[in-house]
């Protein structure tokens, strides 16, 4: 069993992208399961095989504890850790060549509190990785672009796996892609791009944190895909082969 871990900003479009390469695994013949991790879900655009919501209850834990949805939602991602053998239990059951985790709608949920690391530590399986989605719509500005990165950074420290960068929603954002690319590829534009569209303490700061993120090779890689055409799926999925199958494809 070799996990995928799909993590991005709120609406960035993990859950679709989630049925999407299930979709496109099933369709290559590799036997593919979906884990949701998001307990506050209400609907998915997918059949979870393993579902965090049969072990957490949101609604119960804001009777029973009095909380709002907020502070329900908080603990409910605190509770991930406690299941984690039940969910291993289930997965093992089903022992899928793949397993897709769809991980809660806020991020900071997951990656910045306890559970979501623990969990990804103590999981045992045969590879893991991590996919983090830049959400295209939220992209297509410098700032916003370096933003996302610094987002994209701090949460790959967090997490500790190696991960593979997904651009969004190219189907909204067809005008901007190529450009916002080009930053990726070649620093000097982005460098350009922001001395363009800043200054002042702005563009201190942007240009400082580029020259941190740049370092680290922040960006690299980024994959644009449309989770409504289908475009880019091919070459996501030769990314995530080189890490998780050392570069072999998915098998037919
Ligand atoms: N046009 C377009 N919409 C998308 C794409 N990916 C996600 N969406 C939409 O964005 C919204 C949020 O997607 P979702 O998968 O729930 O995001 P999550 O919060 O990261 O799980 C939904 O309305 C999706 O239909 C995409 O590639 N293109
Ligand atoms: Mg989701």
């Amino acid at each position: 069993m070799k996990v995928i871990f799909v993590a991005g900003t709120a609406g960035a479009g993990k859950s679709l992208l989630t049925s999407k390469i299930q979709e496109y695994y099933t369709r290559n013949g590799a036997f593919t399961s979906v884990l949701n991790l998001d307990p506050g879900v209400i609907s998915l655009p997918y059949t979870p095989d393993i579902d965090i919501r049969d072990h957490v209850d949101i609604v119960s834990i804001m009777e029973q504890y009095d909380l709002g949805p907020n502070g329900a939602l908080m603990m409910a991602s605190d509770m991930i850790a406690a299941k984690i053998d039940d969910i291993q239990q289930e997965a093992d059951r089903v022992n899928p060549d793949y397993l897709l985790v769809d991980t809660p709608g806020q991020i900071e949920l997951f990656a910045y509190r306890a559970s979501g690391p623990y969990f990804i530590n103590n999981f045992a399986s045969e590879q893991k990785c991590g996919l983090f989605l830049y959400d295209g719509v939220l992209t297509t500005t410098p700032v916003n672009f370096v933003s996302i990165a610094l987002l994209a950074t701090s949460i790959k420290l967090r997490l500790g796996l190696p991960t593979v960068n997904v651009l969004t929603k190219t189907d909204l954002i067809a005008d901007k892609i190529s450009e916002i690319l080009r930053w990726t590829t070649n620093i000097k534009t982005l460098e350009d791009a922001i001395a363009a569209t800043t200054d002042g303490e702005t563009y201190v700061l942007l240009t400082n944190i580029l020259r941190s993120l740049n370092v680290g090779g922040f960006a690299q890689g980024l994959i644009p895909i449309s989770n409504s055409t289908g475009e880019g799926m091919v070459n996501l999925e030769a990314a995530l082969s080189r890490i998780l199958n050392l570069g072999e494809e998915v098998e037919d």
